[in-house]
């Protein structure tokens, strides 16, 4: 560690060593948006972090489980521009998305998306077609208008944008609160599959759906990256993110998505998200929230490792090359 920022879980790092597990603090926040305190979100969830047990039960044993972990410096960017802004962050994170290393990032408004997908591009599992890649989104908005106040990049069209990126495939859990044009684009790409709240939770014949769509996670198959923005989770657990809403998913409907995807016999997930955290001033439990599913995710992609998911994904290409810079949202997102 060569700052003086808190650590994830408040373990002490060893800055030389070789990482197996990466915390990419991204306080990104649109700067045309109302300041709705998701830039500090990352610091306060990696402070919050340091009150949650490192016991994991999938484990038997604390966290890092003889793994190294790393919390890197937050992001930052000078650039003038937001695509130049959206470039930085993929040079960024490019080099934490080739393999070798379980990359979670801490958002930051959920805009943080594409450029995450985007360098996930040089992942030996995806070879440059984000075609490959599942995204599970858990959400309670669809993220998928075409834009928001003339911003195509605003966090309510992360889902959107990943899907130009060439994401092959989007679950979405959790959505109750989206437009007429979120709904049309959710029925006519093949692509997306939204699991409504409405649908998964009771009283609308929720338990049996909620099972439907568990198997429908244990059945992925090939990479996977999760994003999660913690606005999936019911409202009044997460009441300082954002927008909260009401009718969302427990604390245990989403360590079940996490660790179902986690050990689904034959997908990998190759990286993950928890964004859209902001700290909570009351009282911690926006902030704790949001570190107890990083904590999850973290814990649930060890077990993963040591049942043989992980070396799958990362064994595709042997010394990948991180590429020259590129410019993908500066020269629009087909590019
Ligand atoms: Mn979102």
């Amino acid at each position: 560690m060569e700052h003086d920022l808190p650590t994830f879980l408040g373990l002490s790092e060893d800055g030389d060593a070789a990482p197996d597990v990466v915390i990419l603090p991204l306080p990104y926040e649109l700067t045309t948006s109302y300041g709705q305190g998701t830039a500090e979100g990352p610091i306060a969830c990696l402070e919050a972090s340091a009150q949650v047990e490192v016991y994991e039960t999938l484990l038997g044993e604390d966290l890092p489980a003889g793994l190294t972990f790393r919390t890197e410096a937050p992001w930052s960017s000078d650039a003038g521009s937001l695509l130049e802004q959206l470039d930085d962050m993929e040079a960024f994170l490019r080099p934490w998305c080739v393999g070798d290393v379980f990359p979670l990032a801490l958002g930051g408004e959920h805009g943080i998306l594409p450029p995450l997908l985007a360098a996930l591009r040089d992942h030996p599992a995806i070879e440059g077609d984000l075609g490959r890649l599942t995204v599970v989104q858990i959400d309670a908005h669809a993220d998928l208008r075409s834009q928001l106040d003339d911003e195509p990049y605003s966090h309510a069209s992360a889902a959107a944008r990943a899907l130009d990126l060439g994401v092959g495939c989007l679950i979405q859990v959790g959505v109750r609160a989206h437009s007429f044009e979120e709904q049309q684009r959710i029925n006519e790409d093949a692509r997306i599959t939204t699991w409504f709240a409405r649908d998964v939770m009771a009283p609308y014949g929720g338990e049996a759906n909620w099972d439907s769509l568990i198997q429908m996670l244990n059945s992925v198959e090939g990479p996977v990256h999760l994003t999660f923005d913690i606005d999936g989770l019911d409202g009044t657990l997460v009441p300082a993110t954002g927008t909260p809403v009401p009718g969302g998913l427990t604390f245990w409907h989403a360590v079940q998505v996490i660790e179902t995807l986690f050990s689904a016999p034959k997908a990998t997930v190759i990286s993950a998200d928890v964004n859209e955290i902001a700290r909570q001033e009351d009282s911690p439990l926006t902030q704790f929230t949001a570190a107890m599913l990083a904590t999850k995710i973290v814990g649930a992609h060890v077990a993963a490792r040591r049942a043989g998911q992980w070396k799958k994904a990362a064994s595709g290409r042997a010394g990948v090359r991180v590429p020259m810079f590129r410019r993908t949202f500066t020269n629009g997102p087909s590019n």
